[in-house]
C-alpha cells in the first residue's frame, strides 16, 4: 500500500537555518565538528535534507542571524543547491533597546527601529522572493504593575498595523504571521501569549495577516489540535512552527516527544483543508539540535511529520463520521485509533522509491559520507549559532 492518498504528495516542510547552527541552552551551547560557518553552508547543510527526503524544499531565514550583502546572490546560491529561500523571520530579542519591549515600547523611538526593522525583512523578502513574515515578539513584563498591558496592547496594534501596510504595498502575495507564546523571556504577562490574541491582532490587520502556531508554546496539556480546527475553521492559520516538548519549549525533534499529538494535530490540519490543493498552511520547523548531529536531527523531524500526516491520511472517515452520528464512542474512537497505529513505514519507504529516493533517509544520509566530509573541510573560521 504505496497509494497514501494525494495530500501526502503535497507535503512540504520548511527548515529553519539556526537549526544548522550550534544551538544550546542558557547554561551552554555546545559547539559541533562541521557546523556551518556561513548562511551559505547553512543553506548546503539544508540542501541534503530535501535531496534525500524530497520534503523539504524551502529554508526559513532569520534576520540578523542570516544577514549577508547580496540576497539574490544568496537566493542563486539556494537554487543551485535545490533549495528556495523561505519565510524572514524578524528578530527583535536580541538588542538592548528592546529590554522592556519593542512594539509596544512606550518610547515612540524604539517603537520605530523596531518597525525599520521590519520594513528591511520586507526588502528581504523582495530580494529572496519570500512570501511570509514571520513575527515572534520576545515582549512582555516581570512583574505585575511593571507594566500597562492595555497599552501596550494598543501600541501593538499600532505598530503591526503600519507594518502590514508596508508588506502589502510591495506585492500581491505577502503575507504577515504573527506567532504567539505564553511565556518565555517574560514570565508575569507576554504581549501575544495565545492564539486568540494572536488571531484578534491579525483579523485587525487584514485578510493577508495569519496565525503561526508552534507547538512548543502552550501550556502543557493544551488541546492543540482544537486550535488548529478553529484556525482553520477562521481562515487564519497561517503556518506551523513544529517541534516537541516535554516541558516548555524545549525546541525537540517534532513527534520525539507525543507521537500522538503529532498525528492529532495532521488528523486536523487534514479534516480542516490545510492539505487540500489550494491550502496557503506553511509547515516548518523550529526546532534546535543542541546535542544530536544536525542534520540527521532534521531529516528525522521531516520524516516524523511525514509519518504522522501519513497515518492521519489512514483515518476511514466514512466510518468515522458514521460512529460519531450514531454515537457510537468506543466505536468512533477506535477508527481512529486504528489509524494511528497502523504502521506506515514499510510503504513510505516504497513510496520514496517509487520518486527516486533512498528508502531510508537516515541510512542513506548516514552512507552518504556527507557528515564526515562537513566535519574535515570545515575547519577555521567561526561557527555559527544564536
Ligand atoms: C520563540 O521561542 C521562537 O519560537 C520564535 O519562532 C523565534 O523566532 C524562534 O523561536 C527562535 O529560535
Ligand atoms: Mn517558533
Amino acid at each position: 500500500m504505496s497509494h497514501f492518498p494525494s495530500p501526502l504528495d503535497r507535503l512540504a516542510i520548511e527548515v529553519p537555518s539556526w537549526a544548522y547552527g550550534n544551538s544550546g541552552t542558557r547554561f551552554k551551547v555546545f559547539g559541533s565538528a562541521g557546523t556551518p560557518r556561513s548562511v551559505e553552508e547553512k543553506i548546503a547543510d539544508a540542501a541534503v535534507v530535501h535531496r534525500l527526503t524530497g520534503l523539504a524544499p524551502s529554508v526559513a531565514l532569520h534576520i540578523p542571524w542570516d544577514l549577508v550583502d547580496d540576497f539574490g546572490a544568496l537566493r542563486t546560491h539556494a537554487e543551485e543547491q535545490g533549495v528556495r529561500l523561505g519565510t524572514i523571520n524578524s528578530n527583535t530579542f536580541q538588542d538592548d533597546d528592546y529590554k522592556l519591549g519593542a512594539l509596544t515600547h512606550t518610547d515612540a523611538k524604539v517603537r520605530q527601529k523596531a518597525i525599520d526593522h521590519h520594513f528591511e525583512c520586507i526588502d528581504v523578502m523582495l530580494a529572496t522572493g519570500s512570501r511570509d513574515l514571520k513575527i515572534w515578539l520576545a515582549e512582555g513584563s516581570n512583574y505585575p504593575g511593571q507594566a500597562d498591558l492595555r497599552g501596550r496592547q494598543d501600541r501593538l496594534a499600532e505598530s503591526l498595523a503600519t507594518i502590514y501596510e508596508r508588506l502589502v504595498s510591495v506585492g500581491e502575495e505577502q503575507r504577515l504571521v504573527l506567532e504567539y507564546k505564553f511565556f518565555e523571556p517574560a514570565f508575569y504577562h507576554t504581549d501575544v501569549p495565545d492564539w486568540g490574541t494572536s488571531y484578534a491582532q491579525v483579523v485587525a490587520l487584514g485578510e493577508r495577516a495569519h496565525v503561526c502556531l508552534d507547538t512548543g508554546h502552550h501550556a502543557p496539556g493544551t488541546n492543540i489540535e482544537f486550535i488548529v480546527m478553529q484556525l482553520l475553521r477562521l481562515g487564519r492559520l497561517g503556518s506551523f512552527d513544529f517541534n516537541s516538548r516535554f516541558y516548555a519549549d524545549d525546541d525537540l525533534i517534532v513527534g520525539a516527544a507525543d507521537p500522538f499529538q503529532l498525528f492529532r494535530i495532521m488528523a486536523e490540519v487534514i479534516r480542516g483543508g490545510g492539505l487540500d490543493e489550494d491550502s496557503e498552511v506553511a509547515f516548518m520547523l523550529d526546532q534546535c539540535h543542541n546535542i544530536e548531529d544536525k542534520v540527521p536531527g532534521q531529516i528525522r523531524s521531516v520524516l516524523n511529520v511525514q509519518e504522522m500526516t501519513a497515518r492521519a491520511l489512514l483515518i476511514d472517515r466514512d466510518a468515522l463520521t458514521a460512529a460519531q452520528e450514531a454515537g457510537d464512542v468506543l466505536g468512533a474512537h477506535e477508527v481512529y485509533m486504528d489509524a494511528f497505529s497502523t504502521d506506515v513505514r514499510p510503504a513510505l519507504a516504497a513510496w520514496r522509491e517509487e520518486r527516486g529516493l533512498p528508502g531510508s533517509p537516515m541510512r542513506a544520509y548516514a552512507e552518504s559520507g556527507y557528515q564526515r566530509e562537513i566535519e574535515e573541510s570545515r575547519v577555521g573560521g567561526t561557527q555559527l549559532s544564536w
